[in-house]
């Protein structure tokens, strides 16, 4: 059969005093652990690297630049590469991005990105997205507790959701690999994007505030994770492919951010889940041939989708 190994590396809580070198570090030791219990696939959170800072707000974005990668890797992040090339293992990395690239005008300039790659064990990225799906507010919003200021720190990604056949980890099994960031896996379009392409593997990182502020009494405080893992079993389950979900969890300057990653079956069912809201690695075998049936059967696109009558889904 065409099982893979594969592992979620949850963050604990990086606070925002703390360096690259600290998350890296952490990041090592669960490569590590990962390398040891037969992983071949390691995904990490959402912006591993750093705070969640969009939480923070600047007045002028250049002042942000130390939030941002500038090149993948840089000195602090090419141990993580380094440690990849050591043990063959593929990952899935979360960053903020700033690059200097053409607008959709055609004019260069400086771009943000809210970024994930999938780099392969000899450090080539096989895969990059820029996140489509950016919550939050892009002024400060003085009635809030927290900001959330991902709309001024990041444009909506210009990748769409692409999906790559490619070989993964020390065995190079060939997998049809993709990617969500956070509030996308939210979204059944952006699964379906996934699934038309016949994803089998969908990586995603998360930070997702404990505390909904905008809830009005209507989102009871124990359904925050249980809408998480909902959008998720039912994006694997509707599209026939494995879900790794890792969250960045934990109190980060006195704000709850919460964990519960989870390893999805195409069935939809949470074959692991971490429990800590702390550095944790969980990790799940994924026989890939368990795509086919959803794929063959209820869910065969070619034989019983109707795209004729979903329009309304590509309207402005
Ligand atoms: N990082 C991220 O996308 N978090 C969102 C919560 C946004 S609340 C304003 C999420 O959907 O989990």
């Amino acid at each position: 059969s065409r099982t893979i190994t594969v592992a979620a590396a949850q963050l604990g809580p990086i606070q925002k005093s703390e360096g690259r070198e600290v998350a890296v570090g952490r990041m090592l030791r669960l490569l590590e652990r990962a390398h040891q219990r037969g992983a071949e696939v390691v995904v990490f959170p959402e912006l591993a690297l750093t705070t969640f800072f969009p939480r923070w707000y600047t007045e002028n974005l250049d002042d942000a630049d130390h939030w941002y990668e500038q090149t993948l890797p840089s000195a602090q992040t090419q141990p993580l590469f380094d440690a990849i090339r050591r043990y063959g293992l593929t990952i899935y990395l979360g960053y903020a991005e700033v690059t200097h690239e053409a607008d959709e005008q055609g004019i260069p300039r400086k771009r943000r990105f809210n970024t994930s790659v999938i780099i392969a064990p000899n450090g080539e990225v096989i895969l990059k997205y820029r996140k489509v799906h950016l919550p939050g507010h892009a002024e400060f919003a003085a009635h809030r507790k927290v900001q959330h200021l991902e709309k001024r720190y990041f444009e909506v990604g210009n990748l769409g959701f692409p999906v790559v056949r490619a070989p993964i980890g020390r065995s190079g099994l060939e997998v049809n690999v993709g990617m969500l960031i956070c509030n996308d896996r939210r979204w059944p379009e952006a699964w379906r994007v996934l699934g038309l392409q016949q994803v089998e593997l969908v990586m995603l990182g998360y930070n997702t505030p404990a505390m909904n502020q905008d809830n009005r009494g209507f989102e009871a405080h124990h359904l925050r994770v249980a809408h998480s893992q909902l959008s998720i079993q039912a994006g694997c389950y509707q599209n026939a492919c494995f879900g790794v979900a890792v969250a960045k969890a934990g109190t980060e300057d006195g704000f709850e951010l919460f964990g519960h990653s989870i390893i999805v079956n195409p069935q939809g069912e949470i074959i692991a889940m971490a429990t800590s809201w702390d550095d944790e690695l969980i990790v799940a075998d994924c026989n890939l041939d368990m795509c086919e049936l959803g794929r063959t059967t209820i869910f065969n696109f070619e034989k019983h989708r109707r795209p004729e009558a979903y329009g309304r889904i590509t309207q402005q």
